[in-house]
C-alpha cells in the first residue's frame, strides 16, 4: 500500500473527528517511523502524530503502551491537581482506537499509536543557548519527579538491561571478536579507546547492586531534541519519546542529558575539533536538573552526577560502534560510516568530560 493510502487508513483506526488532509514523514530520530498528520476539523486544522512502533527494537509494544499509559495518565493527574494550563501542551496524549485500545496492530502485525500533536512548540538538535540547558534538565527531573509517586507495580522493562554498561561492553567485545562484517580494521583507533575505558562500565551497577543508588522510574532516552519548548517563551513544556520510560537510574536520564547538550555540535559531527563539553552549559544542566530533582536525589546519585555524563556518552558511544561492527542493523544510518562517526564523536566527548569532570562535579557539589 502506498504511503498516503497507508496512513489514511491508519487514520480511521483511531478516535479521530475529522478528515486527513496530509500526512509528512517526520526525519528525527533513529527508531521509530514518525509521521505529522493534518485534519479538517469543521475548517479547522487539527494534528495528530502516527507512529509506527520498530518492532525489532521494541520487542514487546503491548508492554510498551501499557508503560506510556500509566505514566501520560499519572502525570495528567498531577497537572490537573495544580490546575496547570494547557494540559495537552505539558503531557502527551494518547488517542485511542475506535475499540477503546492504546494501539491498532495492522495486517503486517506492525503497531501503530497516535498522539495529540503539540502545537508552538520546537525542538532542537543542538543546544543553543544556556536556558535551553537549563530548561530541558528541569524538565526531565521533574518528569522523574512527577513519577516518583506512581502506584501500583513495578513498571515493564521494556528493553532489559537497556542501559547496563557492563552488557553493552560485552556485546562490543562480541562483535569485535565475530568481525562479520571485516570493519574491525576500519574502526581501530576507536576500538582501543574503549577498552581502555572498561574499567567505568561497572561503577553505577555496582552501587546499584550494593543498594547505595536506588532504582527510579526513568526516561532513558533523555535527548534535548526529546523536549518540546514553548515558541514564545523558550520554556521546556513537555519532554516525548517515552518508549523507553521504565525502571532505570537516575543518573542515566542526567548523563544523556550532558552527552546531547553540553557540545555544540550535532552526535555525529565529523569535524572533531568543534567536540566540546561545554562547563556554562553544564552548569545550567546541573541547576536546572537539581531545582526539580533535587528533592529526591540521595547523596550517592549527587556525588555520582559529572561521572554519569562521561558513563552514558561513553555507552552510547560503544551502541555506536557495536552497531557499526554488526553491519548498521539497529541506529537507522544515512550515510557509510555513519555509527562509526557517531561513536568518534561520543568518545571525543568523554576525552573531553574527562578532562572537566572534576570541575563539573565542583560544581554540583555546591549547588
Ligand atoms: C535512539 O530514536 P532515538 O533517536 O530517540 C536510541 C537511544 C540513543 C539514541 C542516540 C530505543 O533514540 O538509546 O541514545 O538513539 N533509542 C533506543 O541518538 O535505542
Ligand atoms: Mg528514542
Amino acid at each position: 500500500m502506498e504511503r498516503e493510502s497507508k496512513l489514511r487508513h491508519v487514520s480511521k483506526q483511531f478516535q479521530i473527528y475529522g478528515e486527513i488532509r496530509h500526512a509528512e514523514l517526520c526525519k528525527i530520530g533513529h527508531i521509530n517511523e514518525t509521521y505529522t498528520a493534518s485534519y479538517d476539523q469543521g475548517g479547522i486544522e487539527v494534528r495528530y502524530v502516527h507512529q509506527k512502533i520498530n518492532k525489532s527494537v521494541f520487542k514487546k509494544p503491548v508492554q510498551v503502551m501499557d508503560n506510556v499509559m500509566r505514566v501520560t495518565r499519572h502525570i495528567r493527574r498531577h497537572l490537573e491537581e495544580t490546575e496547570a494550563a494547557d494540559l495537552t501542551r505539558r503531557v502527551l496524549t494518547v488517542v485511542p482506537t475506535r475499540s477503546g485500545r492504546p494501539f491498532w496492530r495492522d495486517e503486517n502485525g506492525d503497531y501503530w499509536r497516535t498522539f495529540v500533536f503539540i502545537e508552538n512548540v520546537e525542538t532542537f538538535e543542538a543546544v543553543e543557548t544556556p536556558k535551553q540547558a537549563y530548561e530541558a534538565a528541569h524538565a526531565f527531573g521533574l518528569f522523574q519527579q512527577q513519577l516518583v509517586d506512581l502506584p501500583g507495580k513495578r513498571m515493564h522493562e521494556t528493553i532489559p538491561d537497556f542501559h547496563n554498561s557492563r552488557k553493552r561492553f560485552e556485546a562490543l567485545e562480541e562483535a569485535i571478536a565475530d568481525d562479520h562484517f571485516g570493519r574491525v580494521r576500519s574502526a581501530v583507533l576507536e576500538i582501543k579507546f574503549a577498552l581502555k575505558h572498561e574499567k567505568i562500565v561497572d561503577v553505577i551497577l555496582r552501587l546499584m547492586s550494593q543498594g547505595r543508588i536506588p532504582e527510579r522510574i526513568t526516561h532513558n532516552d533523555t535527548k534535548f531534541n526529546n523536549v518540546m519548548l514553548d515558541v514564545k517563551s523558550g520554556s521546556a513544556l513537555c519532554v516525548v519519546d517515552l518508549d523507553t520510560v521504565m525502571p532505570g537510574c537516575a543518573l542515566y536520564d542526567f548523563g544523556d542529558m550532558v552527552r546531547t547538550t553540553t557540545s555544540p555540535t550535532l552526535e555525529d559531527e565529523p569535524d572533531l575539533s568543534k567536540v566540546e563539553m561545554r562547563l556554562p552549559m553544564f552548569k545550567q544542566l546541573a541547576r536546572g536538573y537539581l531545582n526539580s530533582a533535587g528533592g529526591f536525589l540521595n547523596k550517592t546519585e549527587r556525588a555520582h552526577i559529572a561521572f554519569s555524563g562521561k558513563l552514558i556518552t561513553f555507552t552510547i558511544g560503544i551502541r555506536f560502534l557495536t552497531d557499526y561492527l554488526n553491519g548498521d542493523t539497529y541506529f537507522r544510518v544515512h550515510r557509510p560510516h555513519h555509527n562509526l562517526d557517531r561513536s568518534r564523536t561520543q568518545f571525543k566527548l568523554v576525552e573531553s568530560i574527562e578532562r572537566k569532570e572534576d570541575k563539573m562535579q565542583d560544581f554540583v557539589d555546591q549547588l
